[in-house]
């Protein structure tokens, strides 16, 4: 399995989130995937590559044009407004919720953080644009080696994409997530000529931009295990009555499950998702790889143990699906490599 990475992530390293009413050190940091690369180069799983850059005709495949501008200018749009702010992260603090207009883009910085974001949690730093991009450029390289295999040559990949993506949407930022790099890797797999494609989320928090973004497309599925959000972030979407709309309607699968679900009852949903991605007639498969369902995940409540990844990786292999794995969450930071690379062993890679 080839596995695509970018050192650049490292210029995406957010300070502070906001938690309680405080800015509290950040989860999602340059060491996570630092530890899944010494892991992968303790136990590899495969070639290690550096995609090349990405246009952003092949971004604007799954996001605005609006938003993609604000990405590019926000930085420099923050340290325009006080050279001190170069020292800070940029965080939104006012949204246009219900009532609001969502058409007009005013020309007030912190009125734009807010009308391409949803949470406070998610800072952007000096290098955030540079590093998303980069993150986007391993999934979408990811998929295009997968859509190029053959039956001889293993058609699986490993996107290292770091920030993460999932709760990306077509045009908002949100859950440390700014491009969402399997939305960007499933319409790769398409564009290259396959028509069905699922994609399987098993990070513990709810995808909600992968669901937004394909909620009414019957060439996509979407199938999500994740915390349920009646309590868990990102508390909004995910629920079990969400199956799609218009056209797309059943191509969206959620699985809410509750605090403190382990192993045994997680794998059972794992295989319902699974049937499913089978009963669509999928081509090829994108996981959405969090693994904030360990045990010992600082911000999730999911019970899974170290070895059980083995199991999720074997689960997955299963499907026989061409797949290309993309990194999401997982904030144990020992762990996370260890984990990571488990599922991609237990997979086969
Ligand atoms: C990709 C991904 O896994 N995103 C998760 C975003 C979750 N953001 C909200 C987390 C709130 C937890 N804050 C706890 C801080 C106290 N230590
Ligand atoms: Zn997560």
């Amino acid at each position: 399995m080839q596995v695509f990475h970018n050192p650049v992530h490292h210029l995406h390293q957010g300070r502070h989130e906001m938690f309680r009413g405080r800015l509290v050190p950040c989860h999602e940091v340059p060491d996570r995937l630092d530890h899944v690369l010494a892991e992968l180069q303790r136990r590899p799983v495969g070639s290690l590559h550096t995609p090349p850059e990405v246009t952003i005709a092949e971004l604007e495949r799954i996001h605005s044009r609006r938003y993609l501008d604000f990405l590019a200018g926000a930085w420099d749009e923050w340290v325009a407004l006080d050279p001190a702010n170069a020292e800070i992260d940029a965080l939104p603090s006012v949204w246009p919720t219900r009532s609001f207009r969502h058409d007009v883009l005013p020309d007030n910085f912190a009125a734009r953080m807010g009308l391409f974001s949803f949470d406070a949690g998610t800072p952007l730093t000096a290098g955030t644009w540079t590093a998303a991009r980069a993150g986007a450029a391993c999934a979408i390289s990811a998929a295009r080696a997968v859509a190029s295999g053959t039956a001889a040559a293993p058609r699986h990949a490993f996107a290292l994409s770091r920030p993460p993506g999932h709760h990306a949407g077509a045009d908002f930022f949100g859950g440390y997530c700014f491009l969402n790099n399997a939305a960007l890797a499933v319409q790769t797999l398409l564009d290259s000529g396959l028509h069905r494609v699922a994609v399987l989320d098993v990070d513990y928090h709810h995808g909600n931009g992968t669901q937004s973004i394909f909620y009414e497309r019957s060439d996509v599925l979407t199938v999500s295990l994740h915390g349920d959000p009646r309590t868990e972030y990102p508390f909004f979407l995910g629920y079990a009555d969400e199956r799609g709309a218009g056209p797309g309607l059943g191509y969206n699968l959620n699985f809410p499950l509750p605090r403190g679900t382990a192993f045994p009852a997680w794998r059972q949903v794992l295989q319902s998702g699974l049937e499913a991605v089978r009963r669509f007639g999928a081509q090829a498969l994108v996981v959405s790889l969090g693994v904030d369902t360990f045990e010992g995940d600082p911000i999730s409540g999911f019970a899974l143990r170290t070895a059980d990844y083995l199991q999720v990786g074997q689960a997955i292999a299963s499907a026989g699906l061409p797949t290309v794995f993309i990194f999401e969450g997982g904030y144990a930071v020992a762990e996370v490599g260890i984990n990571v690379v488990n599922v991609l062993q237990g997979f086969g890679g």
